[in-house]
Formats: structure tokens, C-alpha cells, sequence
């Protein structure tokens, strides 16, 4: 049934006939998490990395109603500067398909088509998670029941510490989601490596990355994995550094009052902004180290499978 609504590249289609490993990518971060070229051109070198390791790019948006597992060059370019791309979160779903209307995916609904898809790996940067001042505002991102319930491996490095991050692994840890550091034993802090928060467990390396994933999966524990992969050092920010930059961008989002799906996109945008350019990229290089994590994964999960 879910099958029929996505529309697979060629590319995509010829590695699910063939039985080759397979990446899946988020668009938001493409629409709503980096300004234009360096969104595309991020996008287009971190497939480009995923092929270098061995398994095939997915990268995954809604187009006039479709769902598209694999995107090309223009639909791309089109993700990346048309205002007519919206925020889809799992709720979104069906009213922006049913309309016919354009969208990214964020984490929550890339893992839903992933899924559809039978795509078991997604590489993004960072998950969403419990806002600050989330017990009064409620403001817990979608991701996080999506982790709960779909069963796809993320490959992130943490989660942004424009999130209360302590109350972000407690919900993990409720619902069941192994939070596991790749050769890291600290939840890294998306600009930083250390967040001061411990993982459940380290990883050694992809293999065991992906014995874990199928060993979930075959004991019935449908839901998904956080695999925290942080930043390399030469391109982390300083800690104190970045802290005030967050702490500046969250009072600004509290003046303007700015809630609900905006917030995350206001925030990535403010850091930019305040930082001169030097988040986005880290944000890039960050990104572009979980592509080759994620698709060593997917091979080895793959060889698992076959
Ligand atoms: N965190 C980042 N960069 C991003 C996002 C999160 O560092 O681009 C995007 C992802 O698509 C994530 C979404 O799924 O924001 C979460 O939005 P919200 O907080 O509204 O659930
Ligand atoms: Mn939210």
C-alpha cells in the first residue's frame, strides 16, 4: 500500500534489484538547515561519499505529492531554493501527499519513507530532540517518537545543544532507543564531541554497528537506533564558544516569540548567522563524516541480510 506512493530514481531502484546497500538521506537539512549553494552542494558530495564507501544514496523529499527515494540533479536544485518546500514531520505526511504539494523530510518522515522504502541506514547531521523549556512548552521533536516506533538505523553526530540534551537521552531512554557513541563513549554535542552526557554504549566499529541494528530487529524490537558519530576534531567548535552563540540565538527566538516548526530552522539559521559562516561548516564536515560511517554500516548490515 505505502509502496505506491514513492517514485524511485533509477539509480535507487537498480540497487534494490541488485541487493546493494542502500543510504538514506534527510532533505530538511537541505531546505531548511543550510543557505543556498553550499545546501546543494553538501548534498550532492555527501552522495557523492556514500558511493566512495560501497552502497547507493537515497536522498529522500516529497515532490507535487510524490515521495522520492532518490532525487536528481534538478530536483535537488529545486529542494534547495524554492520557497514551495515545506517542513514535513510525520503528521505532515498525508496532507502535503494528498494536496499534491512539495516538502522536505525531516528526521521523523525521512525514517517513515526509509522505511516504506526498505531502506535499514539514514545518515543526517543532527536529530531533533526535547527543546529547552520543554516540560512547559511541550516542545519535543517528532523525531523522537519516530525513533521509538520505525525501525531505521540514524547516523548523527548527537543531537544540538540548542536542545535540553539530558532530557532528550531520558525520552530515548523511556522508549526503548539505544543511544550508542561510535568509538566514543560521550553523547556528542553536534558542534562539539563531548556533551558532558554519556552513551549507553561504544561502538568498536561498523561491524558491530551492525550486528547491534540486526540483533534489534530480530528479537521484535521494532523502532530505531541512534548511532552518535562526533564531529572530527579538526573541524569541532569550541565549547564555551559555541554556548554563547546558542544561548544568544535562543533569547532572540524568545523576543520574537517564534514556536512549533520554525524554531529549529530560526535557531540553525541564527547560530550561521552569528558564527559568520564557521557552524555551517562544521555542519558540513560533520555531516560528511556520517555519510562514511553510515554507508560502511549498510554495507555490512547488507552482507548481514544476504
Ligand atoms: N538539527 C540539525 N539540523 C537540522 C535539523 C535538526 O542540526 O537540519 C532538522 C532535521 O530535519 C530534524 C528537524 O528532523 O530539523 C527537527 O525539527 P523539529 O525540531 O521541528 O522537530
Ligand atoms: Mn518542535
Amino acid at each position: 500500500m505505502g509502496i505506491n506512493y514513492l517514485v524511485f530514481s533509477e539509480e535507487v531502484r537498480k540497487a534494490k534489484d541488485q541487493g546493494q546497500p542502500i543510504v538514506a538521506l534527510e532533505s530538511t537539512i537541505i531546505s531548511h538547515g543550510m543557505p543556498y549553494p553550499e545546501n546543494v552542494k553538501t548534498a550532492k558530495i555527501v552522495e557523492e561519499i556514500i558511493r566512495d564507501s560501497g552502497a547507493v544514496p537515497a536522498t529522500i523529499a516529497i515532490i507535487e505529492g510524490r515521495i522520492k527515494i532518490g532525487l536528481t540533479n534538478e530536483e535537488l536544485e529545486f529542494i534547495a531554493t524554492s520557497n514551495r518546500v515545506l517542513k514535513a514531520s510525520r503528521r505532515d505526511l498525508p496532507v502535503v501527499i494528498a494536496k499534491g504539494l512539495c516538502a522536505s523530510t525531516t528526521v521523523s518522515a525521512t525514517m517513515i519513507a526509509a522505511h516504506l522504502a526498505g531502506i535499514k541506514v539514514f545518515v543526517t547531521g543532527g536529530i531533533g530532540g526535547v527543546h529547552k523549556g520543554g516540560p512547559q512548552t511541550f516542545d519535543i521533536s517528532a523525531d523522537l517518537q519516530e525513533l521509538a516506533k520505525t525501525s531505521v538505523a540514524v547516523v548523527c553526530a548527537g543531537a544540538k545543544a540548542i536542545l535540553d540534551l539530558p532530557l532528550t537521552l531520558e525520552y530515548l531512554e523511556t522508549y526503548g532507543v539505544p543511544v550508542l557513541g561510535f568509538r566514543t563513549e560521550e553523547f556528542p554535542a553536534f558542534y562539539t564531541r563531548e556533551s558532558g552526557l554519556k552513551v549507553d554504549y561504544v561502538l568498536a566499529d561498523e561491524v558491530e554497528a551492525a550486528r547491534v541494528i540486526k540483533t534489534k530487529w530480530d528479537l521484535g524490537l521494532t523502532g530505531g537506533i541512534v548511532i552518535a558519530n562526533p564531529i572530527p576534531k579538526e573541524y569541532a567548535l569550541d565549547k564555551n564558544y559555541i554556548s554563547k552563540v546558542i544561548e544568544e540565538a535562543l533569547v532572540e527566538a524568545e523576543r520574537l516569540a517564534i514556536k512549533g516548526k520554525g524554531l529549529t530552522p530560526f535557531l540553525l539559521e541564527k547560530v550561521a548567522e552569528i558564527t559568520g559562516g564557521k557552524s555551517l561548516r562544521a555542519n558540513i564536515e560533520l555531516v560528511k563524516n556520517n555519510a562514511s560511517v553510515g554507508a560502511k554500516i549498510a554495507v555490512e548490515l547488507n552482507k548481514l541480510y544476504s
